[in-house]
């Protein structure tokens, strides 16, 4: 079966997370991506976290699924018209050096149309064009500030960043969707352009809602679905919210059985306003339906706390999956705290290709997480990273080198 990205190539410039996210689903979608890294390094999450002695590091063979790496020194004379030759053959140049290492290699906006008109140049930076512009950027710091860990956590206690990785993997799938219409858009145009994906606007696109909150703040003083309603005090920005909602409906993260010993025995409970009357039944309080004080979302806004105690003296009955399956029977919204050790042995996980157990010739078998998108007519065949310059030879051969100068190039340091 055909793939939807079938011949188009990309040349992968990335490292570390953000870029290597975005590469790797353009591969599981078809792409032909050649991973160009540093001789006798390469991408530095090879050797980062490492769990078996001088083997690629799990950081390193789940990200860069499917891809093909060559070795190239691009500050070399020679390995920059190997570069030249890369970026005459491919479709998209993806990168996520620090600010201004690619034109310090040469290669500006400039250089590589000259080279490749049709040339679509995808970077990730930390900051758009602004007084940050310049800086280095992790996953943390853009958690910081795109407005997630200011928005994250509970009201009494520090910002917290999220497990997620919003910065990193949030940038990747924006910088990708930006590929893929960069692409449509050169169908009709004949041109490529550039597209930039800057972390601090991929965290605070996923904090939308958070904006939101600032506004209905400075125009009303409160919030009602926030834990600091009614008793706290709301200052001038979005509060931390705990682990409420965040929509309309309110929710929180309630004890099950177990939680004494089992960190993650808790349930995810949603009080939808619908399902009101058979949260009622189930938890034994078939008062509270007609209540005046409760039959009403808004007569319960103020109750939020103490209605969620009385409904936690029930999930600490069950265990999460125990409560899970008794209130789906009723249609009522809730979700098992999942660990990752529940994940990976998930099944059903397993069976839809989201869970992936992959054969690597010197690591042996690992789990990965495999493509989220799945198209019904171009399925992902999960295949394993590359090993460092595994494919150079192939790659060289493509662009029309002969054994000798492949030799020669070696022997100059340039591949
Ligand atoms: N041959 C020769 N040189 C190479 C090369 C190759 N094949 N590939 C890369 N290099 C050089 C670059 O030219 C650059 O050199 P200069 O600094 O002399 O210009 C250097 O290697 C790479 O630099 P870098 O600054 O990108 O790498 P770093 O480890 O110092 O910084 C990071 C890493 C992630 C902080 C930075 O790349 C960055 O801010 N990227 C943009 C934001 C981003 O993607 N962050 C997410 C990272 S995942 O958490």
């Amino acid at each position: 079966m055909s793939k939807a990205l079938d011949g188009v190539r990309i040349l992968d410039f990335t490292h570390v997370q953000s870029g290597p996210t975005c590469t790797q689903l353009l591969a599981w979608f078809g792409a032909d991506v050649i991973k160009v890294e540093r001789a006798g390094a390469g991408d530095i999450t090879r050797e980062q976290l490492r769990d078996i002695p001088d083997v690629d590091s799990l950081y390193f063979t789940m990200l860069n699924h499917n891809k093909r790496s060559v070795t190239i020194d691009t500050k070399n004379p020679e390995g920059k018209l190997v570069l030249e030759a890369l970026i005459q053959k491919c479709d998209v140049l993806v990168e996520n050096f620090a600010p201004g290492a690619l034109d310090r290699m040469g290669f500006t906006w400039e250089r590589i149309q000259e080279l490749n008109p049709r040339m679509i140049v995808a970077s990730v930076k930390g900051f758009g064009p602004g007084p940050y512009e310049d800086c280095k950027v992790y996953e943390n710091v853009a958690q910081c500030a795109g407005g997630a860990a200011s928005t994250t956590g509970f009201d009494d206690g520090p910002p917290v960043v999220s497990g997620a990785q919003i910065g990193d993997s949030g940038t990747g799938l924006h910088l990708a969707l930006g590929i893929v219409t960069a692409l449509y858009q050169r169908t009709l145009t004949g041109r490529g352009q550039k597209v930039l994906a800057a972390m601090q606007d991929g965290v605070l696109n996923l904090c939308r809602v958070k904006l939101r909150d600032q506004q209905r703040l400075e125009r009303t003083g409160t919030m009602k679905e926030y834990p600091q309603y009614p008793n706290g005090t709301f200052g001038e920005a979005v509060p931390r919210a705990g682990n409420a909602s965040g929509g309309g409906q309110p929710g929180w993260i309630l004890k099950c059985k177990g939680w004494e010993t089992d960190p993650n025995a808790y349930i995810y409970f949603i009080t939808q306003a619908p399902v009101w009357a058979k949260i009622c039944n189930v938890i034994g309080k078939e008062e509270w339906a007609t209540d005046p004080n409760y039959a009403t979302p808004a007569a319960r806004l103020p109750h939020l706390k103490d209605i969620f105690a009385e409904i936690e003296r029930w999930t600490m009955t069950k265990t999460k999956f125990e409560a899970m399956q008794i209130l789906n029977k009723y249609d009522i919204p809730c979700g098992p705290i999942l660990s990752m050790k529940e994940i990976a042995e998930e099944p059903s996980l397993r069976k839809t290709g989201t869970i992936v157990e992959v054969d690597h010739p010197t690591r042996g078998k690992y789990l990965t997480v495999g493509n989220p998108i799945k198209l019904s007519d171009s399925p992902t065949e999960v295949k394993r990273s590359p090993l460092l310059g595994e494919h150079t030879d192939e790659v060289m051969t493509e662009l029309g080198y002969s054994p000798e100068q492949i030799s020669a190039l070696r022997t100059a340091g340039a591949i």
